[in-house]
């Protein structure tokens, strides 16, 4: 049921771009991609190993929307389209030779009245914390949405900060040096990157699905390990990777 929304909303968000958005650019500048994603979104369901719920979040105008349109279609937006709500566009990769499809989920602007539900956090395994490196105040508000991931996301969630606009490099006034610090001081992974000139956009996501994989791959290890040392020879064993809350979704046995 999730699978036929998504692939509505998308259709959905591709017609608004290009009939009301003559600034939006990226589309056709890979034509072989623009077709691919296309063809992605009618592609049949459950042609994937996995599927991994990741929310955007950050202040409103650091860029979340351009990155979710970058990475899922490659397109780029001057115009800032925050009154388009749309509430996830999703991407199939590769993760460690595993078919990872990345649901992404994008806030309608509800960030700027501080009024993100617990919905939209909920079941997430991963999270891009956005700030925009020329904006102080952006990356001021970071601690203030680590606590709000604190109290609405599942602890195990695998954070990481983004520091966007690296392109406005004469603008800079949150130093490199200092995200870094902060995000090993919080545990968190850390790219500066750039929606509009398609860096480390890419990067990031790979970034936050392997570290999932990496996760999920060992919780089954263990489940194996402990499965064998419980087991009676001959009776087989049952594997669960998902956790309680039902976070981590295997194909098999529970994502549609
Ligand atoms: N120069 C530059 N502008 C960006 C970048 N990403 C987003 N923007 C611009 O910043 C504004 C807000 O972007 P948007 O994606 O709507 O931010 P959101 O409110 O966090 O979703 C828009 O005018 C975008 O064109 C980037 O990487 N570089
Ligand atoms: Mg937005």
């Amino acid at each position: 049921m999730i699978e036929k929304d998504s692939k509505e909303i998308f259709a959905g968000y591709f017609i608004s771009i290009s009939s009301l958005f003559p600034h939006c650019f990226g589309l056709r500048v890979r034509g072989g991609e623009f077709i691919r994603s296309i063809e992605m979104a009618h592609k049949v369901d459950h042609e994937y190993d996995y599927l991994f719920k990741i929310v955007l979040i950050g202040d409103s105008g650091v860029g979340k929307s351009n990155i979710l349109s970058r990475f899922t279609r490659n397109e780029f937006c001057l115009e800032s389209k925050s009154t388009i709500g749309v509430e996830f566009a999703t991407r199939t990769l590769e993760i460690d030779g595993k078919t990872v499809k990345a649901q992404i989920w994008d806030t309608a602007g509800q960030e700027r009245y501080r009024a993100i539900t617990s919905a939209y956090y909920r079941g997430a395994v991963g999270a891009l914390l956005v700030y925009d490196m020329t904006k102080t105040q952006t990356f001021d508000n970071v601690q203030r949405w680590l606590r709000e991931l604190r109290d609405h996301a599942d602890s195990n969630i695998v954070i990481m900060l983004a520091g966007n606009k690296s392109d406005l490099k004469h603008l800079r006034a949150v130093q490199e040096e200092d995200a870094r610090v902060l995000a090993e001081k919080e545990g968190l992974s850390f790219l500066e990157t750039s929606a509009l000139e398609a860096f480390n956009i890419e990067k990031a996501f790979q970034t936050i699905l392997t570290e999932i994989h990496h996760i999920i791959s060992k919780k089954a290890l263990v489940a194996q390990e402990a499965a064998k040392l419980t087991s009676i020879p001959g009776q087989g064993t049952t594997i669960n990777v998902g956790d309680a809350s039902g976070n981590w979704t295997k194909k098999s046995c529970c994502s549609t």
